[in-house]
């Protein structure tokens, strides 16, 4: 709770805090304030009505205005896109309009004008959810699973449906069309009976708001559930087996999506268990898929110990199976070599893989970021990897167009982002995760949109005075600051743990706090920090130069000779591509130590201006929204002293050097630093 030390500033308070409370579960789609309004629809269909329901419950425009939501043909709208008329919304398909009036609400909302045509840049955008049939959400921190509830319960009750379509309604309203409801790391079961009706009851609540369903699959299930003696992906019993349990998913769920397949990746089961390729195996998937209309999504995170370089498998297994794959298959890549980490160059894969479809795994899940802890904005961070130039098909050939079909046309094209959704009042545990969902809807729609955009949108939407169309005190004292925080956040967050282009230095885990030194006895080599650092007397970074582990080979030119050079090496990727003495001489001019030390503390001192930002727009947000922030940067920041510290004595003990002494002294010493156990759920 905070503290109100004066009746002024109490009277005050009253008159600005919005009479209901705001626990924020209606997210980006908070009511109030709707006009009438007439709606002309030509057509049924549940979706229609839901466009219909929509503009009723939310019009802002003129009251007793009329909308016309009209089904034609028009020559530059594309797949679900539509126009936006002056006298409603016209699209090819009943979704289309449903996007459409979604877009024409949140204009009124945030006062953007109308008009134009939007059409989606890939044809999927699908959420991923790690899932598991008990209940347990593999690095989410938002709460329990949505979907699944643990026990034997699976019977599905009115609040399940209610709490699906409140889920489907939120997605839809961003262009979010696909979810895979269950983990990556999948258990067989999901393909029994039991599950598959859950499966049906959840597809069907999520139909008319046009989210298709999808299931990742264990590859060994043939042998575990189907009792066969092998899951040989060529072998006939093992394809008649998927063949039919395919058409067991599409007897009850007709417009199913597909498969998302983790195989030979961190001990789960695929098809070089029988001495078969990754294509061999999502080759048998996609053919019992594509009679119904389904895809493959195979994931392309792998990487084994054997090899002196992780950030360079993926590449060296994936690039030469490329034009093996049916058209149906979309290798899912995620947007760094390695994994999340808070600042990765991206995937070499994107751009190279040409004769098959590449899409990108994002993670709004903030494993890497702070958990539902940290205040971290991912909007630039997309921004920086879609807009990054892969060269795949010279200059010009961003990651987006590498991906969304307009450089190397492919049937099929696609996005995922790991779901940051749970069972907390908020959805996602911190209220401003909400945004990092919200960025990714908006980015897989259109990822030319700046980050900037998103997060005014998405601040007008979420925290501006209910029923009022937002303007003058509130955009300048809220709006502005609030949003240069979170256009800021990402950066700090990277520079409190892992600036330069270090990376993957957490404790090992639960990968919230810092662990540079965390190396037990006896565990595999590439999972644990001082892997990736390399620090000793000599110099820190990874040397991946072609005199290293020549990973920057994998990049087109001129990308592979820049980052190969430490003159033109980004400074972002330093530590990712280079070995350097702590001596080596920065732009800055200053030496390499002194601009780590440097970094680690603007990160941390980025994070205390955020708890004065926060503090000072108390007065344009409503108390329940405003100590949950507040507590949680509190935390934040409290952390991210943690983490400035840990890692600069721990480095400090191969530089020899002194930390720079205009910069504030470590507060805690590094062996308590190392016994810490950071709390990092925010449920306890
Ligand atoms: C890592 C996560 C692990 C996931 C894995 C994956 O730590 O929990 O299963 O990625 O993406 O980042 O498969």
């Amino acid at each position: 709770m905070t503290m109100r030390t004066t009746i002024g500033a109490w009277v005050l308070w009253m008159a600005l805090v919005p009479a209901r409370a705001e626990t924020g579960r209606e997210l980006w789609l908070r009511e109030g304030g709707g006009n009438p309004v007439d709606v002309v629809a030509a057509g049924e269909s549940a979706t229609l009505e839901l466009a219909r329901r929509e503009l009723v419950r939310g019009w802002r425009g003129k009251a007793g205005g009329t909308v016309r939501l009209e089904i034609a043909a028009d020559a530059e709208v594309r797949g679900d896109g539509y126009r936006l008329t002056p006298s409603g919304v016209r699209a090819r398909t009943g979704l289309g309009l449903l996007y459409g009036v979604y877009d024409l609400l949140s204009r009124q909302r945030t006062g953007r004008p109308a008009g134009g045509v939007s059409n989606p840049a890939y044809a999927r955008r699908i959420l991923n959810h790690w899932d598991n049939p008990d209940g347990t959400v593999e690095r989410g921190y938002g709460g329990r699973s949505i979907f699944w509830r643990g026990g034997d319960s699976l019977a599905v009750t009115d609040a399940d449906r209610e709490l699906w379509a409140a889920y489907a309604r939120a997605n839809a309203s961003i262009g979010i069309n696909g979810t895979v409801i269950n983990n990556v790391n999948a258990a067989p079961e999901v393909l029994s009976a039991p599950y598959l009706e859950r499966v049906k009851a959840i597809a069907d609540v999520l139909r008319p708001w046009g989210v298709r369903v999808y299931l990742s699959v264990k590859f060994s299930s043939p042998a575990q559930l189907g009792k066969l003696p092998t899951s040989d992906p060529l072998d006939g019993r093992v394809v008649a087996w998927w063949k039919e349990r395919v058409a067991e998913i599409y007897r009850r769920v007709p417009d199913f999506g597909g498969f998302l397949v983790k195989a030979n990746s961190e001990g789960q089961p695929g098809p070089q268990d029988f001495g078969r390729t990754h294509a061999d195996g999502a080759n048998m998937l996609a053919d019992a898929l594509a009679p119904h209309g389904g895809i493959v999504m195979w994931r392309a995170f792998v990487y084994d110990p054997e090899d002196r370089d992780r950030a360079r498998q993926a590449f060296s297994e994936f690039m030469p199976l490329d034009g093996r794959f049916r058209p149906n298959v979309i290798i899912q890549v995620k947007n760094g070599p390695v994994d999340f980490q808070p600042r990765e160059p991206f995937n070499p894969l994107f751009g190279a893989m040409k004769k098959t479809a590449v899409m990108p795994e994002l993670q709004i899940t903030q494993e890497y970021l702070g958990h539902s802890i940290h205040l971290v904005f991912l909007g630039p961070m997309w921004e920086e990897f879609l807009q990054s130039d892969t060269y795949g098909a010279g200059p010009g050939s961003s990651v987006a167009r590498a991906t969304d079909g307009s450089l190397f046309g492919h049937p099929h094209s696609a996005i995922a982002g790991v779901a940051n959704v749970g069972l907390d009042a908020n959805w996602c545990g911190h209220h401003f995760a909400q945004a990092n969902w919200y960025a990714f809807g908006r980015l897989a729609w259109d990822p030319g949109l700046a980050s900037r955009e998103i997060a005014d949108e998405w601040l007008r939407l979420t925290f501006a005075p209910r029923g009022e169309a937002p303007g003058g005190a509130w955009e300048e004292e809220f709006l502005g600051p609030v949003r240069g925080m979170m256009l800021q956040s990402w950066e700090a967050a990277v520079d409190y743990m892992m600036p330069l282009g270090l990376h993957h230095i957490f404790a090992g885990g639960h990968h919230y706090g810092p662990g540079p030194w965390y190396a037990p006895k006896g565990m595999r080599p590439d999972w644990t920090p001082p892997y990736y650092h390399q620090a000793d007397a000599g110099g820190i970074g990874f040397d991946r130069t072609r005199r290293g582990s020549d990973a920057v080979s994998q990049y087109a030119e001129p990308l592979a000779s820049r980052f190969d050079d430490v003159e033109t090496c980004p400074e972002k990727y330093l530590l990712w591509f280079h070995h350097l003495p702590w001596t080596h001489r920065m732009k800055s001019g200053r030496t390499l130590w002194d601009a780590l030390a440097h970094r680690y503390q603007s990160g941390l001192e980025r994070v205390r201006e955020f708890q004065k930002v926060w503090d000072r727009v108390e007065p344009h947000v409503d108390a329940e929204r405003f100590a949950a922030v507040q507590s949680k940067l509190r935390r934040h920041c409290r952390d991210a002293q943690i983490w400035k510290d840990a890692c600069l004595l721990y480095f400090q003990q191969f530089s020899r050097m002194p930390i720079p002494y205009e910069l504030e002294r470590p507060v805690q010493d590094l062996e308590e630093l190392m016994k810490i156990e950071l709390p990092w759920s925010h449920h306890n």
